[in-house]
């Protein structure tokens, strides 16, 4: 028995079905709409607490949450993908900071954009909660911008094949407005470019957003 992966289009799930691809894993799409009742939410909630997915189960059982966890277990147990540099290296140490870096500031500012209401108590705030968000997650990708001018590397960030860090940037690009980062991180946004060339993530931005 493979993976099975708890996803939903246009979610943190794209990445996960990504790595699964490249690394040639076996696994098993579960489609998992968001709740309409109580029961629905009650048997997701069973599964990961938050509510939220993606959620990967391993094949003896093991449930894991949160996206660069999976990513990270997914390198590890397939090394011969090359999607993470070797542990203890200062290479994979540069790799984790930027992966713990996006899903810390951007992804949960991109949650804030997307749910402003659940970040304040008062619904009068909720744009303000909204516009914040988004000069913050900008912010951050202006961070990783220089850094990319300052990082030597070959075709993708950590040399030439992509790894993790590459597949979940691929996903964040998608939900940023694309003009403002085609204007304002052209490293990065040319690394999109790159990465969205690669047929097995060619096969997932399809499925996402066909
Ligand atoms: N910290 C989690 C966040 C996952 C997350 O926010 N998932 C979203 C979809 S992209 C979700 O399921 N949201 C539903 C909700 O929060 O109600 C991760 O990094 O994987």
């Amino acid at each position: 028995m493979g993976y099975r992966l708890f996803g939903r289009r246009q979610t943190g799930s794209m990445a996960i079905e990504a790595a699964l691809r490249l690394c040639d894993a076996q696994w098993e799409p579960i489609d998992t709409p968001r709740p309409r009742t109580e029961a629905e939410l009650a048997a997701l909630h069973q599964i990961n607490p938050r509510g939220q997915v993606p959620i990967l189960i391993h094949p003896d059982g093991t449930i894991i949450t949160e996206g660069p966890a999976i990513l990270l277990h997914l390198a590890d147990s397939f090394p011969a993908a090359g999607l993470a540099p070797a542990p203890g290296t200062s290479l994979r140490a540069w790799h984790d900071r930027w992966l713990a870096f996006f899903q810390a500031n951007v992804y949960e500012g991109m949650l804030r954009e997307l749910f402003p209401d659940r970040y304040t108590a008062d619904p009068a705030c909720t744009p303000a909660v909204a516009t914040a968000a988004t000069a913050y997650v900008r912010r951050h990708f202006l961070i990783f911008e220089a850094e990319l001018a300052r990082h030597s590397r070959r075709a993708f960030t950590c040399g030439d094949t992509p790894c993790v860090l590459d597949i979940y940037l691929w996903m964040l690009c998608f939900w940023m407005d694309t003009a403002w980062l085609a204007d304002n991180c052209p490293a990065l946004s040319a690394h999109w470019q790159r990465l969205r060339m690669i047929s097995d993530l060619q096969l997932v931005e399809k499925a996402h957003f066909r």
